[in-house]
């Protein structure tokens, strides 16, 4: 085999035809597949074979290929287990069955209850000018504490915590607060919700009463609803691990850490129960160790999300350059093209945001999606790979 056979396939996200990155963009970045979805249809709802087939046609017309799905996302109902869950996850299932008559066989969702990812800044300005996301644990207590006014959310914070978020609230005016509140509850790219206050707060109502427990067994139940099939199929199908990785605004989380994978494993030993490997969801946390991860679920890797964020103790991160955070992008690398030479496997691989840079600065897009900067991650993340695994066959 050749070592080029193992390397991580190299692909990006589009959103669909609205995307302002568009399908040549992404093969001139280097890509041979993309990671896409059906945004269009309503969550809950079946992707249709003639849907996929259309999408797909329209991917491969440009040379490339539809690698992943990323989401199918997974009904709320499903993940409370209230009203129409079981025929929802019928709907999930063929779904399934309909990606796989067109031959897309790997698919991404999460678990993660009412919110998707979540940030509190959009367009941090670095040093230099690029623009980054940025979660600001101050900036959630103001939102969670003074805007929503959550019922029981000061005692998930700490005295100094609620005193400085009220000096921050103090200093905010109100465009800065509307700014905020859309920023968390409006919907980043690829969440299927956006919210106003109140419903924000009903769907934050629904989960009472649902520990991290009942959320896991509510994940496992779904599992062993479509793993059988997913098995049969052919299919793996993804959990992409909660951004950030722990909970907040009162939810449960259940994917955060590699005890909770190995859980998970445990309780659904089917094939088809696999990983995204979000380097930058899980990179989010000190204690856990990315490399070490990556050796110990390494057969449970389908998918990978290649970004560094730098954190500090207070909770605060920000999206750093890829091999710039406090994530070591060499070793953690190294790891993965150790587990894809053990499986004689090429991964596939997205660049899991960029900067807002040079040209992109002036333009539209979505946040953490702009072009310029996920090429330079990837590019980055490309040369780095192959300088490792060709000195791996030197030795
Ligand atoms: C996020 C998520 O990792 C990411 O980029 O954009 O939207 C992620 O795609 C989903 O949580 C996966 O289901
Ligand atoms: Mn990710």
């Amino acid at each position: 085999m050749n070592y080029k056979d193992t390397l991580m396939e190299q692909t990006m996200r589009w959103f669909g035809p609205d995307d302002p990155v568009s399908l040549s963009d992404i093969r001139q970045a280097g890509c041979s597949g993309v990671v896409t979805a059906l945004h269009h249809i309503a969550n809950g709802e079946v992707w249709a074979v003639s849907e996929i087939e259309q999408r797909k046609k329209q991917i491969e017309a440009h040379g490339l290929k539809w690698s992943v799905v990323e989401s199918l996302p997974v009904h709320e109902a499903i993940k409370t287990q209230s009203a129409g869950f079981d025929l929802l996850i019928d709907n999930y299932v063929q779904s399934i069955r309909n990606l796989a008559t067109c031959g897309v066989k790997t698919v991404t969702y999460n678990f993660m209850p009412v919110l998707d990812w979540t940030r509190t800044d959009l367009g941090f300005e670095l040093e230099g000018g690029s623009k980054t996301l940025k979660y600001e644990k101050d900036a959630l207590v103001v939102f969670d504490v003074f805007m929503l006014r959550r019922p029981g959310a000061e005692s998930d914070y700490s005295v100094d915590e609620i005193k400085r978020s009220e000096i921050l609230f103090g200093k905010m005016n109100d465009e800065q607060k509307t700014k905020l509140e859309r920023t968390i509850i409006a919907g980043l790219p690829g969440s299927e919700e956006s919210f106003t206050l109140q419903q924000f707060q009903q769907a934050l109502d629904t989960y009472n009463g649902i520990d991290a427990r009942r959320l896991r067994a509510n994940l496992v139940y779904f599992l062993n609803k479509v793993c059988p099939v997913a098995d049969e199929l052919g299919v793996k199908l993804v959990i992409h691990p909660d951004d950030p990785p722990y909970p907040i605004l009162g939810l449960p989380r259940v994917i955060s850490t590699e005890r909770d994978m190995q859980e998970l494993f445990n309780k659904v030993p089917n094939p088809s129960n696999g990983i995204c490997f979000c380097a930058g969801s899980f990179g989010t946390r000190a204690d856990n160790d990315l490399p070490a991860m990556v050796e110990h679920l390494g057969d449970r890797i389908h998918f990978i999300h290649l970004r560094n964020v730098k954190r500090d103790a207070q909770g605060n991160f920000l999206e750093a350059s890829h091999l710039d955070g406090d994530t070591d992008m060499y070793d953690l690398i190294k790891a993965i093209v150790r587990i894809s030479r053990r499986r004689r496997a090429s991964i596939p691989m997205r660049p899991d945001h960029g900067q807002q840079m040079l040209d992109d600065l002036q333009k539209q897009s979505n946040p953490g999606y702009s072009l310029i900067g996920r090429l330079k991650g990837l590019a980055e993340i490309r040369g780095l790979e192959l300088g490792i695994a060709r000195s791996l066959n030197e030795k």
